[in-house]
């Protein structure tokens, strides 16, 4: 052996006067004395839970000075040495592509022996997670436009013109199912869905087959329909996503019921400001609910009682054996100036 012999295990009285400028030297002698013996392998990383295709730096803190290092990283699939470093470097960066739990093996020698740290399920690897665009805001910035938004998906006005048609889950809307029912379809005309277990479908009379004569709908051509149970009574929620309320903030929307030979469509409208559940919706129509007429129907209700909160709002369809129910152009906002309602008719089929 070569070199200074240092008292490695008691520390030296000098040993860490942070102001003397070789304090370093000590301690990079301290942590690797010459061999002895043969090693211990330890050795340390830089987190137990990382974000899939993030960097592990794993760092070798051996004992008696190992002269080579072998790292194993179980499973291999998506495991790459980056930064110039290997599995055979005593302090390796690790790019870990794929999420789970990775097991970490050093192997370590010396001219003494061999030794093995085994660390099972050492990390956990996640997929990332990303917010979807919620209360989107821009701000103009110079020449540039800085986007910011948060957690949340924010309800916005909807004319269900912009879905595909006779769909059965569109936008951000919620719905629950709870008389898990067939409905009932039309008779003799056809369109894909028609007869769906479940609430709403997104529903286009231009686009039935054959097309239903006479639709008409408050925009576009394609409404909001909840077909009837074919086992009556409806229990049937739209729940919208959050809503922020302003002053002066109305809730409106159109309704008709297809026809009234059966009695006419029945609902109900909600309002939470605690969550999207339905034991957290209030009714604010009377009881026990309100039947819709067989024309398009303006439906408007005062937020004025929610400013300054956030609310989730429902419809809750409740009807008994008719047949099918329309909705479109939920707004929430200023009140619509009116006067076009009396132009809409719905002409049964
Ligand atoms: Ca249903
Ligand atoms: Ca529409």
């Amino acid at each position: 052996m070569q070199g200074t012999v240092y008292n490695y295990y008691s520390k030296p009285t000098q040993f860490l006067k942070f102001g003397e400028t070789n304090w370093i030297n000590y301690l990079i002698a301290f942590q690797n004395p010459p061999a002895t013996t043969a090693p211990t392998a330890i050795f340390g990383i830089s987190g137990q839970e990382l974000t899939a295709g993030s960097n592990l730096q794993l760092t070798d803190l051996s004992l008696q000075s190992p002269t080579s290092w072998s790292w194993t990283i179980t499973p291999t699939d998506g495991v790459t040495f980056g930064s110039g470093t290997t599995a055979n470097s005593p302090n390796p960066v690790v790019n870990l592509a794929n999420a789970g739990y990775y097991s970490i093996n050093l192997h370590v020698a010396n001219a003494f022996g061999t030794d093995d740290s085994l660390s099972t399920y050492a990390v956990k690897v996640v997929e990332p997670t990303l917010d979807l665009p919620g209360e989107l805001s821009a701000t103009i910035n110079s020449n540039n436009v800085d986007l910011d938004w948060g957690g949340d998906v924010m309800f916005t006005d909807d004319n269900f013109d912009n879905y595909s048609p006779f769909v059965l889950s569109f936008g951000s809307w919620k719905q629950v199912d709870v008389d898990k029912s067939q409905t009932y379809g039309i008779t003799n005309y056809t369109w894909p869905n028609s007869g769906y277990t479940g609430s709403f479908i997104t529903f286009d009379g231009t686009k039935t087959t054959p097309a239903i004569t006479g639709w008409v709908a408050p925009s576009g051509t394609q409404v909001l329909a909840c077909f009837d149970a074919a086992t009556p009574p409806n229990n049937d929620w739209l729940i919208s996503a959050k809503v922020k309320v302003k002053a002066g903030d109305v809730l409106s929307f159109y309704g008709c019921s297809l026809t009234d030979s059966y009695g006419m469509e029945r609902i109900q409208v909600g309002i939470s400001t605690s969550g999207t559940e339905t034991a957290n919706f209030t009714m604010i129509t009377p009881n026990p609910y309100v039947e819709v007429p067989k024309t398009w129907t303006a439906y408007q209700f005062d937020l004025s009682a929610y400013a300054g909160q956030d609310i989730y709002f429902c419809v809750h369809v409740v009807s008994n054996d008719a047949w099918a129910l329309f909705f479109d152009d939920f707004h929430v906002g200023a009140p619509n100036s009116g006067g076009r309602l009396n132009r809409k008719h719905y002409h049964s089929c």
